[in-house]
């Protein structure tokens, strides 16, 4: 028994071994090498008559375009074969030998093979090379989504349909296209042209960040649609890669841009322009049945152009204000005996859930669709974390994950200050790939009702084509891994594959990828063994300073290279703010310019501190090293420079040197309420003297972002009590929930 376990690991450990040297992204179930090349030239003779003409077609561009081989159909004995057998279990296999055979069950399985075999060819001057194999494949869910914003920033339908070349590629089959939000309708309903003529366009964007102060606008008319005879050529289009188009027609909020067209929709029915920035707005569709008509018959156009079982509608982010003090909305409370506004929107999606239903589609909707009540067959999308899938799967609805934490790919993905401005967070390839679908918290019985996962691309801070490729790439590669593959391989070999295979493939398909796993990054670390480069200041504190970079020559891994050389130059001195800086200029092959990191020099650097309250895990980057490293946070703020929490109440103890000479103390906050961070109500200080009784200092009201404090005690500890406000105030981004506290950097003088 012990010995058959034992080979039957080494067996998984082997086959596990050589999965990992497969170049196929997303990794096939199964993947063994059978030894020996199959080598052809410039052309490739398939057996003809085993395709579809439309996967033929793909087949032969595909050559064509990627490696200029020329696909020749010939009656008998082809180098290629294909054979469609509707009795497999699993959806294709690939055996190369002399010869290439595939067998497929259905034609999008034949279209995945295509794509898995488009994967293997190695080419060099004067052949292609396909390492000889047998593979068997299928994938684990059935909803493996990418979603466009086209609302925020608009995107021409042959972008569209490069975003759709793209996915197929990589056996993505949902387009979660999400067509009308405040900024703008996209898509035409003949039965209400000024939802395009007046709401497909805006007079100003804001340019910048949503949290500068003051914001700063482009005053130039912006927007653009789609026809339904453009839209139905997308979904055409997408039908010929297997690829399902799910609309999104945004209810009952963000919808800012129909209401500028008729502003009867709303419930104070007056004119407002069709918004120039991000955010939540207050004035949503009036619950009233003018505008549930509206939809329905906003909806009955929709349904004609998507053949798609699902629509998606929204549901999330649609403050109460204005339903609380809407005559008509009392009327529809009163007349259908409901007691609260939550009622009310779960009745106002109950009416569009049925109509839909009746028109036999099923609707899905943002996790907040939860909140009161759904329809059997109403599928949930959990985005504000996993919680919300959880909870719909328990209730038996079907549920798509897609959380902000592994699947906002409009966040940050490195660190490196030559990241494009981006809404904040941080989302590096890395935990992308470390994402599981199934959350680990969900019982067993619920696991049947995720459909799969998504990742969503909010176009705010993406206003060209060029940067949806760079937002997306390569992490919709990690993605895919964990919506497709049962056999995942490691991280750090789907690098080694990723450098090796895809990016050519990437670099062929001419997508503007991003390299930011390449990038170097400064890593600080507390002086522990070795010291490879310190900084200082006046002999106090102490760090230890490396560049990491991943070495792509070396083709696995991360390596730590010590800062030396011409890598980085660094000088002292100048004064700002009466800090003293280091700035330290990083160079690297993969940066255009080499990058600037401002150091600030205090007393307190690398000391040790106790979180007593835990930071979010979202936001808990560096750990409490974060607070200490001499890297203030920027603003915009970045996901990765800050601690970040979402309790009222925050203490942490900083542990100081003996015989310590600090004499002020300055605690940096973030002030950012567009991104629901705001400036604590106060803080009470206290100390204590080697291991006594803690002692009060002082309580200080917060006014601003950098709260300095004289402390003129020789103490052992400081201990830092932080009380934020109770709720976001009404009328603001979040309002009613819990703001974020976010600090960096604890600077001690
Ligand atoms: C939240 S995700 C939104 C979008 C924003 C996005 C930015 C969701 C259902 N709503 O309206 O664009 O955050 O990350």
């Amino acid at each position: 028994m012990i010995i058959r376990f034992v080979l039957l690991s080494i067996l998984v450990a082997i086959s596990n071994q050589l999965i990992a040297q497969c170049t196929i992204i997303p990794t096939p179930a199964s993947y063994e090498e059978t030894g020996g090349e199959l080598t052809f030239g410039k052309q490739l003779r398939i057996t003809s008559g085993q395709l579809s003409k439309n996967n033929l077609e793909f087949l032969k561009n595909q050559l064509s375009d990627l490696f200029s081989i020329e696909l020749l159909e010939v009656k008998k004995k082809g180098t290629l074969q294909f054979i469609q057998n509707p009795k497999r279990e699993s959806g294709y296999a690939i055996e190369v030998d002399k010869t290439i055979q595939i067998e497929y069950k259905t034609d999008a399985d034949a279209f995945y093979a295509v794509t898995s075999l488009l994967q293997l060819i190695k080419s060099n001057a004067d052949a292609h090379i396909i390492d000889q194999c047998k593979i068997d494949d299928s994938p684990q869910f059935q909803w493996r989504g990418l979603h466009l914003d086209v609302a925020r920033h608009f995107f021409t339908v042959d972008e569209v349909k490069r975003y759709i070349d793209l996915m197929a590629f990589y056996k993505f089959n949902i387009f979660h296209w999400h067509l009308t939000d405040d900024q703008g309708w996209r898509i035409e309903i003949k039965k209400y042209p000024k939802l395009t003529e007046v709401g497909a366009f805006r007079d100003s964007t804001i340019v910048g960040h949503y949290n500068a102060n003051p914001r700063d606008y482009e005053k130039k008319k912006y927007g653009g649609f789609y026809t339904q005879e453009q839209i139905k050529e997308v979904v055409a289009y997408a039908a010929t890669k297997y690829i399902t188009v799910v609309p999104e027609i945004e209810l009952p909020g963000h919808a800012r841009a129909a209401i500028a067209a008729y502003p009867e929709l709303s419930c104070n029915e007056t004119f407002l322009p069709v918004p120039g920035l991000w955010g939540v707005f207050d004035d949503i569709f009036c619950s009233k049945p003018e505008t549930v008509q509206f939809l329905k018959n906003v909806l009955d156009e929709v349904v004609e152009l998507f053949p798609s079982e699902y629509i998606h509608i929204g549901g999330d982010e649609a403050p109460k204000t204005r339903w609380e003090k809407c005559v008509n909305c009392r009327k529809v409370m009163a007349k259908n005996h409901l007691e609260n506004e939550h009622q009310l929107q779960s009745h106002f999606i109950q009416q569009i859930d049925d109509y839909l239903t009746s028109k036999g589609k099923k609707i899905i909707g943002w996790d907040e669709i939860l909140e009161g009540g759904l329809s059997t067959n109403a599928a949930v999308m959990s985005w504000r974390g996993e919680e919300g899938g959880i909870e719909a799967a328990n209730q038996k609805h079907d549920v798509v994950m897609s959380p902000t934490t592994y699947c906002y790919f409009d966040y940050y993905q490195s660190g490196n200050a030559s990241e494009p401005l981006a809404i904040g967070g941080f989302l590096p390839l890395e935990k992308v790939y470390k994402y599981s679908v199934i959350p680990s918290e969900m019982n067993a019985d619920s696991k049947q009702y995720v459909l799969g996962g998504q990742a969503n691309l909010w176009t705010e801070y993406i206003p060209t084509f060029e940067q949806v490729e760079y937002m997306v790439y390569p992490r919709a590669l990690a993605l895919i891994q964990n919506l497709w593959s049962e056999n995942k391989i490691n991280y750090e070999d789907f690098l080694a594959v990723f450098a090796k295979t895809q990016e050519p493939l990437l670099q062929r398909m001419k997508v503007n990828y991003a390299q930011s796993v390449y990038l170097p990054e400064m890593k600080i670390s507390r002086i522990e063994n070795g010291v490879e480069y310190t900084f200082s200041s006046k002999g106090k504190g102490k760090l230890n300073l490396t560049r990491e970079t991943y070495d792509k020559n070396a083709g696995v891994g991360l390596r730590m290279d010590a800062i030396e050389g011409n890598s980085f130059k660094s000088y002292r001195g100048n004064i700002l703010d009466q800090d003293y800086y280091y700035s330290i200029r990083l160079k690297s092959d993969a940066l255009k310019n080499d990058i600037k990191y401002n150091f600030i020099t205090h007393s307190g650097l690398g000391l040790p501190i106790e979180l007593i309250t835990k930071p979010h895990s979202k936001y808990s980057n560096g750990g409490d090293l974060t607070l200490v490293d001499g890297v203030k946070g920027t603003r915009p703020w970045k996901g990765d420079q800050w601690l970040g929490f979402n309790e009222k109440e925050i203490e942490l103890i900083i542990d100081l040197p003996n015989g310590n000479n600090i004499s002020e103390l300055t605690v940096g906050f973030l002030n950012a309420q567009g991104s629901w961070i705001y400036l604590p109500e106060s803080m009470l200080i206290s100390y204590q003297l080697e291991n006594g009784e803690w002692t009060k200092y002082t309580e200080v009201v917060i006014k601003e972002e950098y709260q300095k404090i004289d402390f003129k005690v020789k103490a052992d500890k400081i201990k830092l009590k932080i009380s934020s406000i109770d709720e976001i105030p009404k009328g603001n981004e979040g309002a009613g929930f819990q703001p974020w506290t976010f600090i960096d950097e604890i600077i001690l003088k």
